[in-house]
């Protein structure tokens, strides 16, 4: 059994939260219900590959505690993840590029833009808002160069109406398979040695 740290980051407001939610309940939180995250909320997901049960422990940070520096150990560790903005809202995406991303290669270490095997996915939400308000061409372009400059995958979805959530559920295990296969490959190397 292992368990894997699995950060979900981005501004504020992007949808983390639903998207947590659609993926690990298959519900999309009543808009009465769903509050701005306070710090990081914690979710577990269990996996089965083969031979092992794999716990993915889930940190939803909040988009507002990229104004604190209490995320550091709370990210530290972290082996693979989501970055998650709003197609609608492009502004989300910079916020991305420029503090995400920097974090991610101070605090673990992490250059995404020169490491072309890498487990996080670049994940544009809510799909159905850019649809209906015509900026999804746009959003898709910049994306992809924002996902091309780091090596990332890139998935559209809509936590709101699960448009999409299967690819990025493929996508999320692929990715937990690779850390898997790379702790048990270097379990299996110490014993031998
Ligand atoms: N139309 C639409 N609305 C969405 C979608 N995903 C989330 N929302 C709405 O966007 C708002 C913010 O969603 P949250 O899940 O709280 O966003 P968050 O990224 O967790 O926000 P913080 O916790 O403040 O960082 C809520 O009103 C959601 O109902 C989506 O795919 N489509
Ligand atoms: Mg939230």
């Amino acid at each position: 059994m292992s368990m894997i740290k699995f950060i979900v980051v981005g501004e504020t407001e992007v949808g983390k939260t639903s998207l947590v939610s659609r993926w690990v309940m298959g519900i999309f939180p009543r808009f009465e219900t769903i509050k701005t995250t306070v710090g990081a909320a914690f979710t577990t997901k269990k996996y089965q590959f083969d031979k092992s049960v794999v716990f993915l422990q889930i940190w939803d940070f909040a988009g507002q505690s990229r104004f604190t520096k209490f995320m550091y150990s709370l990210i530290r560790g972290a082996k693979a993840g989501l970055l998650v903005f709003d197609l609608s809202k492009l502004s989300t995406l910079e916020v991305i590029e420029n503090f995400w991303i920097p974090q991610i290669k101070e605090i673990l270490a992490l250059d995404l833009s020169t490491t072309p095997e890498n487990e996080y996915i670049l994940v544009g939400n809510k799909l159905d808002i850019a649809k209906k308000e015509n900026k999804l061409l746009d959003a898709l372009k910049e994306a992809e160069e924002v996902a091309r400059r780091y090596n990332l995958d890139f998935v559209a979805i809509s936590a709101k109406t699960g448009e999409n959530m299967d690819k990025l559920e493929e996508k999320i295990v692929e990715k937990v398979r690779k850390v898997v296969e790379g702790e048990s490959f270097l379990t299996d190397r110490n014993l031998k040695s």
